[in-house]
């Protein structure tokens, strides 16, 4: 009888079948991760971030070498910025809005430096990025197209930040019916109270959105 491979997780095992397992790295743009971006400028604190870093390098160096889906997403906007919503742009009255000159290019705009995924995990020719308008990578893009047409029924749902971008994405795919896993050292927010109760929700009353585990233990399952 053949076991069916498991990784580590809370709530519980989570049933692992890699070949219809998707990384999903969310966000891991240079506006928000690196020093002297658009995070920084809000007064945000990036070293929060940036240990995310290499757990991401070792999760994407085994999907790629046992040849897995790999999908990358980019928060950002438009060069008209048509497809950025007013309240958006205005809420928080921030110093430095979406669209603005801002010190890596404008901000969030698709095309400038600062909307590029940082150079520790560029995305390889083929693998997939969805530029998405919103927190969630479901809403307005062609996330579920892609997924769909590769078989796709599992996640592991990384990148920034916890509590908003990942966990608006980790909701919309439960919602459509897709298993989530969540690597904690994987995911990170400019607040460490926030990144804490984002996970703790997601495996909350018997796995509500899904389940939380880490980097040593999804490669330990794919070893
Ligand atoms: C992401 C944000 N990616 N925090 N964006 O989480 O605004």
């Amino acid at each position: 009888e053949l076991a069916i491979p498991t990784i580590d997780a809370e709530p519980g095992p989570f049933p692992f079948t890699p070949s219809t397992c998707a990384l999903l790295v969310i966000d891991m743009q240079r506006d928000f991760v690196e020093p002297g971006g658009f995070g920084e400028s809000l007064g945000n604190d990036v070293s929060q971030l940036r240990r995310a870093i290499a757990p991401n390098r070792r999760l994407l160096a085994a999907w790629r070498s046992h040849g897995l889906l790999v999908v990358h997403t980019r928060e950002g906007h438009r060069p008209d910025l048509s497809d950025l919503p007013p309240a958006k742009r205005t809420r928080g009255n921030p110093a430095l809005a979406i669209g603005d000159q801002g010190p890596m290019g404008r901000i969030l705009v698709r095309g400038e430096p600062g909307h590029d995924i940082i150079t520790e995990l560029t995305p390889l020719p083929g693998e997939p990025i969805i530029d998405k308008p919103g927190k969630g990578a479901f809403y307005a893009t062609t996330l579920q197209t892609v997924l769909q047409a590769r078989g796709i029924t599992q996640l592991i749902v990384t990148g920034v930040t916890t509590e908003v971008c990942v966990h608006t994405t980790v909701r919309e795919a439960n919602d459509r019916g897709y298993d989530c896993l969540v690597p904690a050292d994987a995911t990170a927010s400019y607040f460490p109270e926030f990144h804490a109760a984002g996970l703790a929700m997601i495996k909350a009353q018997g796995g509500i959105f899904g389940w939380v585990s880490d980097t040593d233990r999804v490669l330990a399952a794919l070893a």
